[in-house]
This record gives C-alpha cells, sequence and structure tokens, in this order.
C-alpha cells in the first residue's frame, strides 16, 4: 500500500466566525485566524479545514454561498485569503477548504437568473418541479424543518432545498452545472489549497422520478432519500478525473447517509473518488429510535462500539476512515459522551481524544475540543440562533411532538450552536474572542476553560491532544495498525487493539463514572504504558472513573 500524506495527518477545523474576531465586530475573521496560526502549530496539527468563507448571506452562516470566488464581507478580502494561505504554508500547515455545492443561495446570480423565466439558460441549474395537485411536489422535507419544496412567484413552480429555502439545490445531471463546478474548484487550487471537505457531497444525486418517501414523524421524508443517488460516484469520478487527480490533495465527502458499503467506493484507497468521508452513523448512536437526532440523547456504548469497530475492520486495506467526534453541527463531546463535571470534565476529554486518535484513520479536531469545550448554559430558546435545530424544534412543537420546556431540554444538549460559541482563547472579557459584542455569546466558564491557562500547565487537555499527535507522528502502528474490539458486550469499557508489523498497542477506556473491575488480558502483563489520563498507575484490577491509558508492546 503506498502511504499518503493525508493518512498520517491531524486535521484542525476552524469555524471562522466563532474563531477569532480581529477587529472588534463580534464576529471572527480572517486576520483572527492569521494571528492564531501559532496557536494550531504549537498543538500540533498539521491541516486547517476552515469552514466556509465565502461570500454569503448567511442564512446557513455561509453555507450558503452567493459567490464562491469572493470572501465574504465580514471575513475580510480575498488579500486577506491569500496572506492566511501564506502564513499557514510558511508554518508548514495546509489548508483544505469547504466546497459548498450541492446547493447554493438562492442570492447566488445562478440562481437570480434561474428564477425568472422557464426558458432562461440558467433554469436547468437547479430542480424546478410542477405542484402536484395545488401542493408540493412530493413529500420530502427539509433537512432544517418544513417541506423541501419552494413556490416560486415568478414561474408558479417549486424549486427544491433539502436544506433552507435560501439554499436551492444544484442540478448535478446538467453538465452545465458541472463545468462551473469544476471550473471553480481548479481556480482554488491553482491558488494552492490542498484540498475540500465537501459539503453533503453524498446528496447531489437525486433518485430518478424525485418519487415520495416514507414520511417521518413530522409528517416529510427524510432528506437522507438522496443520499448515493443512481449518478454519485459517476459525478465523483469524473470530478476526480477532470480536477483533483491533477493534485496531491486531501478530500473529504461529508456523507449524510452514506453506509459502509458505499464508503468502499467514496473513500476507496484507489483513489478514483475521495480521500475519505465523514459518516453519520456513529454521530447516530445516542438518537432517539423514533425522533432522531431532535430528542434526548440515549446513550449506548456497546451500540457505539460495535459501530467504530465495524467501520475500522471493514475498511482496513480497503478505504480509509476519518476520525471526529465534534464538527460545527455536534454538540460538545464532552457533554455528550464525558463529563461536564468540574472533578471530570479533564479527565473525559482526555479518555474521549485517547479512544478516537489511537484507531485507524485521519483524525479531526474541532476548535476548543483540544480544551475540552463543553455544551452552553441556555437558559431559553430565543437566545438560540441555529436555523436547523430551530427548525426542527418548532416542526416537533407544531405536530405536538413536545412542549416548549421539553424542546428546550432537548436543544440543550442537542442544538449546533453549543459548538458555536466563541472559542475560548483566555479568561478576560469575552474569553480573549472580540473586544466588541460576540454573536453568539461566550461560554461562562472560559474563566476555567480557556487556552491560555491550559498551555500554562503540563497536564491540561491541550498538553494531552499534543502527546497524541506526537504519537501518531511517530507511530506508524497508529496510523496504519489493524484494529480488533476486545469485550464488545461491556456497558461501560471501550477496549481494543492495534497491531502492525509486530508492534502492538491495547487501548482501555472508561466510558463511565464508575470504577470498572477488569484485568489486562493474557499477554499483556509486560507491556509498556504508552499513555494515559491518570497520573500514576491505579489498583490493579479497577479502571477508574473515566480513566483511558494505552499499553505498548513490540
Ligand atoms: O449533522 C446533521 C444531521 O444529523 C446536520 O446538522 C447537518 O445539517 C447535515 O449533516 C449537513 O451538514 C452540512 O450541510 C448543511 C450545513 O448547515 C452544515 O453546517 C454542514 O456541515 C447545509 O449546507
Ligand atoms: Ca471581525
Amino acid at each position: 500500500m503506498e502511504k499518503k500524506w493525508w493518512q498520517s495527518s491531524v486535521v484542525y477545523q476552524i469555524y471562522p466566525r466563532s474563531f477569532q474576531d480581529s477587529n472588534g465586530d463580534g464576529i471572527g475573521d480572517l486576520q483572527g485566524i492569521i494571528r492564531r496560526l501559532p496557536y494550531i502549530r504549537e498543538l500540533g496539527a498539521d491541516v486547517i479545514w476552515l469552514s466556509p468563507v465565502y461570500q454569503s448571506p448567511n442564512d446557513d452562516n455561509g453555507y450558503d454561498i452567493s459567490d464562491y470566488q469572493a470572501i465574504m464581507k465580514e471575513f475580510g478580502t480575498m488579500a486577506d485569503f491569500d496572506e492566511l494561505l501564506a502564513s499557514a504554508h510558511a508554518l508548514g500547515l495546509k489548508i483544505v477548504m469547504d466546497l459548498v455545492v450541492n446547493h447554493t443561495s438562492d442570492e447566488h446570480r445562478w440562481f437570480a437568473e434561474s428564477r425568472k423565466s422557464k426558458d432562461n439558460p440558467y433554469r436547468d441549474y437547479y430542480i424546478w418541479r410542477e405542484g402536484k395537485d395545488g401542493a408540493e411536489p412530493n413529500n420530502w422535507g427539509s433537512c432544517f424543518g418544513g417541506s423541501a419544496w419552494q413556490k416560486d412567484d415568478a414561474t408558479g413552480m417549486y424549486y427544491l432545498h433539502l436544506f433552507s429555502r435560501k439554499q436551492p439545490d444544484l442540478n448535478w445531471d446538467n453538465p452545465a452545472v458541472r463545468d462551473e463546478v469544476f471550473g471553480m474548484m481548479d481556480w482554488w487550487l491553482r491558488k494552492g489549497i490542498d484540498g475540500f471537505r465537501m459539503d453533503v457531497i453524498s446528496l447531489i444525486s437525486k433518485p430518478e422520478g424525485l418519487p415520495d418517501g416514507e414520511a417521518g414523524p413530522t409528517g416529510y421524508a427524510s432528506f437522507e432519500l438522496s443520499a448515493n443517488g443512481p449518478h454519485e460516484h459517476e459525478y465523483l469520478r469524473e470530478m476526480n478525473r477532470r480536477v483533483l487527480s491533477k493534485y496531491d490533495l486531501l478530500t473529504v465527502g461529508e456523507c449524510a447517509g452514506v453506509t459502509l458499503e458505499e464508503t468502499k467506493s467514496y473513500a476507496n484507497l484507489d483513489g478514483s473518488e475521495l480521500s475519505m468521508v465523514f459518516q453519520f452513523e456513529h454521530m447516530g448512536a445516542d438518537f432517539d429510535p423514533v425522533l432522531g437526532r431532535y430528542a434526548p440523547q440515549h446513550k449506548d456504548i456497546p451500540k457505539l462500539k460495535e459501530i467504530l469497530s465495524r467501520w475500522q475492520r471493514e475498511l482496513d486495506g480497503i478505504a480509509w476512515n476519518s476520525l471526529y467526534w465534534d464538527n460545527h453541527d455536534q454538540p460538545r463531546i464532552v457533554s455528550r459522551y464525558g463529563s461536564a463535571s468540574e472533578r471530570y470534565r479533564e479527565r473525559s476529554a482526555k479518555m474521549l481524544a485517547t479512544c478516537l486518535h489511537l484507531m485507524q484513520g485521519t483524525p479531526y479536531i474541532y476548535q476548543g475540543e483540544e480544551l475540552g469545550m463543553t455544551n452552553y448554559p441556555w437558559e431559553s430558546i430565543a437566545e438560540m440562533k441555529d436555523i436547523e435545530s430551530l427548525g426542527n424544534y418548532r416542526d416537533l412543537r407544531d405536530r405536538g411532538l413536545m412542549t416548549e420546556a421539553e424542546g428546550l431540554a432537548m436543544l440543550r444538549e442537542r442544538s449546533r450552536d453549543n459548538v458555536r460559541t466563541p472559542m475560548q482563547w483566555d479568561a478576560g472579557e469575552q474569553a480573549g474572542f472580540t473586544t466588541g459584542k460576540p454573536w453568539l455569546p461566550v461560554n461562562p466558564n472560559h474563566t476555567v476553560i480557556n487556552a491560555e491557562e491550559q498551555l500554562s500547565r503540563a497536564d491540561s487537555v491541550f498538553r494531552y491532544y499534543q502527546q497524541l499527535i506526537a504519537l501518531r507522528k511517530r507511530m506508524d502502528l497508529i496510523v496504519y495498525g489493524h484494529y480488533e474490539l476486545l469485550l464488545p458486550e461491556h456497558p461501560d469499557l471501550f477496549v481494543y487493539t492495534r497491531e502492525w508489523k509486530g508492534e502492538r498497542l491495547l487501548v482501555v477506556c472508561n466510558f463511565s463514572e464508575r470504577e470498572v473491575p477488569f484485568e489486562v488480558p493474557e499477554g499483556w502483563q509486560d507491556a509498556e504504558r504508552l499513555i494515559g489520563n491518570c497520573e500514576e498507575k491505579g489498583p490493579e484490577g479497577i479502571v477508574r472513573p473515566w480513566e483511558a491509558y494505552a499499553l505498548y508492546e513490540k
């Protein structure tokens, strides 16, 4: 197997709006990122994934793009971008851009043309249908709540939007759309960027005839009906042939609704499509069986282990995994699978990092995860801004499936706003994020959880992530080793081994606040301790609350 640079990389995701403000308007920006590049270098990550920085009316914080070749005014200028790219490269950091091409903004020039008339040259850039019996063309729901169709006055026809009304879906079956997108990608690549994270790329090929789907609890069929459509791989292979293959890139497809079998094609090591995908199966391990994501959490550790282990095992040697707990769409992992309590926050954050970072694949760290940042203590729904969480809550409430009080309790756990509060740089006012009023409030716990404090302390979560990254950088075993799960049924312990060319690793993680009896398996008695989140070795036969450690043997 030929080794690729992105297999041993660690990616740091920046959500620019919330990372660092440089001009006091309360919104993070490119100059702010430039200022913080040395911090990322210090952590040891070597690739930055930048959430969208393109011109956008911000209906969905930049995931609604009105010009792919311009920078969002609040974030800066193209000159700032060029400076960011050059500064990153000078520090040995690569930059992967978000590519949002399942849809554009309704304010994109193409859509402004498209909606004008049925015979406009841009009409077929989007997906237009006549209504059915005076209603929407089919029963598909938007990921953000309500129908996925919007009737447009100019022609009386409906356009498809799997996300907000301001995010009309592009028609990938139109070769002109593919030409435009590929040309635009090439323009960025010629600037010298190092790859793309492709937003909901699994949705670009819609099912033939746009048939109705099975309705969920809110009366609509899931937007994921469009996942892995009939021409999906054909379009990605075309993209690969015409664009990606001309460069040496990290490409990661965000693949809502992707299956393991599909991933063997998307992320095949033969390089015909993408480097890897973000799968969602493990994110669903704590979903409500009926209501799904927008319901209180149902934790099930054996299920989580089963999913992650199956992906580890089955892609081995065939395709490549991405490893993530968090991103800008998921609640904070410490609040989700660890403990946000004062006593165990840091230990559980390190446990979660150990569990993920010692697996096979490319790890992604979402800004603030390396500090063990937590969900925000929302006091009312009115404080929240996320279009997805609020839209889904409204649908559930209107159907009588949730009261406002239940909604608040649910959103406190689930809202995407939880990960979008400003990065906590220091204990000062607004956490060093801005000198003005931040667009989302700073978590009050920034006086305790912040980068400045953690950099000053050897046993901080930051320093622990740094160690895990450094280990990956020097051990092929961690990057490439074969994976095996032990104790699949155990309700609290996540235990696995890795093996590569005569080297072995045993990873033991306690996903609970209990002391759990555990004997190191036969054959591991002489192994050395590689890393752990508790200072010394604990009592024999016990794994302490939230403890994690790895044993190594050659
Ligand atoms: O995780 C999700 C489903 O469980 C959703 O939060 C998410 O909207 C979906 O995975 C698609 O995400 C991507 O596309 C959206 C954008 O809002 C998200 O921020 C982006 O990551 C539309 O562009
Ligand atoms: Ca700013």
